[in-house]
């Protein structure tokens, strides 16, 4: 974006203050999607080796959370100051948290040259394939001891999301080489669209959420970055599937901005129903909040690079003058309590995926396609992007710098 003054500033910050030899606790998943996304990016971007080597750091301080029965990891690490942080107790690990580190540690082995990263993944894939999953699906929580599912909600929302989304991910950015990734994606993708897609009385497909059988007729806001995951892999799927699965995107992303066009500021709650005749709206005020989330916005992106029909880039300018009315500030852009209203309060916080990713996706919709072209590049679940790996099977070619 040419910020070049506001990148050295950043530079700068992650050189001097960025310091790992913290005490907390922190998060798997979010370290790894944030931090070691975003240093990992700027690595490649940039070439400038204080992020490869910020990234390696904070990836090993990751590495205590895999010490358990199965290798599975915990869902927090506990960091303390000059020594090895080690793995917080807990009953479960989540599908989309330890699901969503493939990406990301494939590259910290390359950048490193230790292969601890990518052991560590590569088992997390060998107990997913394993383990039995009922009808195909994937329950969202796992025991990281016994190596069981915890219970059976399935979800392509909160929980479940970008388990999915980085099957398709790391098949394409290891250059459509990583054969077990694309088949655990659209076998995965066949059983969703058998046991949770639905079409309401007026029309719209949405995903459901599955409960050991019984559907919830919702849809998360978080679950709308599905019709960007399926189109994305729409021109790998077989064949005769191709046009269903462009189409299946295109339906979904429509869903996901009646829930926004259905709304009062046109931006859309954080979970929508179909029931009891309504559609696509929340039914309760503990949903209807915006918290400035990119979803939405991202299917946009992918849907618009995909079909370069302009209806995606009309709903994108939507959502740009929604947000300038009902969510900048002063300071900055905020969370709304309440999308129905058309005075709605803020809640006083600009998410970090406001900049990583609302931001960006809405940017890259109003951009060329060889600008980071989806060739090229895969996005992390946090819109980091990372370079897809275009060497054949001899040799080191991820650096694009
Ligand atoms: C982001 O942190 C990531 O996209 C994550 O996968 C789930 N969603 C939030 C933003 O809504």
């Amino acid at each position: 974006m040419e910020l070049k003054e506001e990148f050295q500033e950043a530079k700068a910050w992650v050189e001097e203050s960025f310091h790992l030899n913290v005490s907390g606790e922190a998060s798997l998943f979010e370290v790894n999607i944030r931090y070691i996304g975003g240093l990992l990016s700027a690595f490649y971007l940039t070439g400038e080796e204080v992020f490869r080597i910020k990234a390696i750091r904070l990836g090993e301080k990751l590495l205590p959370a895999f010490n358990t029965p199965t290798g599975i990891p915990k869902g927090v690490v506990s960091f303390k100051s000059g020594s090895w942080g080690w793995a917080t107790a807990g009953s479960s690990s989540i599908l989309a948290e330890f699901g969503s580190l493939h990406l990301e540690f494939l590259h910290l082995t390359e950048l490193s040259g230790n292969q601890v990263f990518a052991e560590k993944v590569r088992n997390i894939r060998k107990v997913l394939r394993k383990i039995e999953k009922p009808f195909g699906l994937y329950p969202n929580f796992l025991s990281p001891v016994s190596g069981n599912w915890v219970q059976h909600h399935v979800s392509v929302g909160g929980l479940g999301d970008s388990f999915y989304e980085y099957l398709i991910k790391s098949w394409l950015m290891s250059g459509k080489t990583d054969m077990e990734a694309k088949n655990m994606y659209y076998e995965a993708l066949e059983a969703i669209e058998t046991y949770l897609l639905n079409v309401s009385p007026g029309g719209l497909t949405y995903i459901a959420e599955w409960r050991g059988g019984i559907l919830d007729h919702k849809m998360g806001h978080l679950a709308c970055f599905s019709g960007g995951m399926i189109a994305l892999g729409a021109e790998d799927a077989k064949e005769e599937k191709r046009a269903h699965y462009r189409e299946l995107a295109a339906q979904i992303t429509k869903t996901c901005h009646e829930s926004y066009a259905r709304s009062d500021t046109k931006l859309g709650p954080e979970a929508f129903w179909f029931n009891s005749g309504r559609e696509a709206i929340a039914t309760q005020l503990s949903e209807s909040y915006y918290i400035l989330r990119p979803e939405v916005v991202e299917s946009y992106m992918y849907l618009w690079r995909q079909t370069h029909n302009p209806i995606y880039r009309e709903w994108g300018w939507e959502v740009v003058l929604a947000l300038e009315k009902y969510c900048r500030t002063e300071a900055g852009f905020s969370g709304i309590q309440d999308v129905y209203s058309s005075t709605p309060s803020h809640d006083n916080k600009q998410q970090s995926f406001f900049l990583a990713e609302t931001l960006k996706y809405l940017y890259l919709l109003f951009s060329e396609d060889d600008l980071l072209s989806l060739e090229d590049w895969v996005f992390n679940t946090e819109a980091h992007p990372l370079p897809v790996n275009h060497s054949d099977s001899s040799g080191r070619a991820w650096g694009r710098h």
